[in-house]
């Protein structure tokens, strides 16, 4: 059998600061088109795609913090994506900064079917970088003082013809973001992000960003029998490098697609749903070989413990 969902990763190039959303969004909707024109029965676009990446900023006036962040989705500025998608029948995924009715910031994902139904809003779980203002770097990567993590976890949801999970940027490097997923039987996880070339921490990682972009995402695809749409929003944004090579990663850990340039760049694949079987019902058959009994530490506990 084959389950064909022709996905489209939506890489965006550098937004300014001074960018309206609007604009974005007709960047937003050239690729929705050229998406449409490929087939696409789902566009990926990039993790707060609507913005430039406002945690690299310190700020402390709360009216202009909010103006980072979207009270309600569709917003007017994003509402003619919403309708353009829904009338071209492209499904999308789109990555924002969520600020509640009730008051809590998130950096979300929200992913719309094809008919234009919210199917899932998805709050990032990993929130990287650091609380307070550290004025020794050349830049800040302040999400820990900008968002609370997603209180919800990883869920999977019916869309597509498949089970689709989704996750942010960070998440992506962590194992059980997959695990957690390929638990509920994802088949195709969606998952936006914006990353520095330098890791003002340790630098030494600058140079295998690609390296470590890639690794993270072909294991947890190949692991759990899933693909994965890595979606970038790159280059050189108010002089702080980002990581390109969006791209499309089958069950088998192979890259089929990946973007070439750091700018606007749309990448399609034709994924086989069906091709997750093939790892989910052999090798990495859970029910059969998985051993959750011997696991305990890994919901037990946060932190290393070390023998005495
Ligand atoms: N956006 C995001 O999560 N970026 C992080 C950067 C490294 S932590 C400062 C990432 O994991 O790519």
């Amino acid at each position: 059998m084959t389950r064909i969902v022709t996905v489209g990763a939506a890489q965006l190039g550098p937004v300014t600061r001074t960018e309206t959303r609007e604009r974005v969004v007709e960047r937003m909707l050239a690729l929705l088109h050229q998406g449409h024109e490929a087939r696409c029965d789902v566009v990926v676009f990039p993790e707060l795609a609507l913005t430039t990446f406002f945690p690299r900023y310190y700020l402390e006036d709360r009216d202009e913090i909010d103006s980072w962040f979207e009270t309600e989705m569709p917003s007017p500025a994003t509402k003619p994506l919403f309708d353009e998608a829904k009338a071209l029948g492209v499904g999308f995924c789109l990555g924002f900064a969520e600020l509640t009715p009730d008051g809590h910031r998130y950096n979300s994902q929200i992913l719309v079917e094809r008919d234009g139904r919210t199917v899932a809003v998805f709050r990032k779980v990993h929130i990287p970088g650091h609380e307070a203002h550290e004025p020794w770097r050349p830049f800040q990567h302040l999400e820990r003082y900008y968002f609370e993590p997603g209180p919800d976890g990883f869920g999977v949801w019916p869309a597509f013809g498949g089970l689709v999970g989704m996750m942010i940027c960070n998440d992506r490097r962590w194992p059980e973001s997959y695990r957690v997923m390929g638990l509920q039987g994802v088949e195709l996880i969606l998952c936006g992000y914006n990353t520095p070339i330098h890791y003002a921490p340790d630098p030494s990682q600058d140079i295998l960003q690609g390296f470590h972009n890639a690794l993270v995402m072909q294991s947890g695809a190949y692991q759990n029998g899933t693909w994965v749409v890595g979606v970038a929003k790159a280059g050189i944004e108010e002089g702080v490098d980002a990581l390109g090579q969006s791209c499309i990663i089958a069950p088998s850990g192979q890259i089929v697609a990946q973007a070439f340039t750091t700018g606007d760049e749309l990448v399609v694949a034709r994924c086989d749903l069906d091709w997750c079987q093939r790892y989910q019902g052999t090798l990495f058959d859970f029910d059969r070989y998985r051993r959750p009994e011997v696991y305990t530490r890994i919901t037990a506990q946060r932190g290393v413990v070390r023998p005495d």
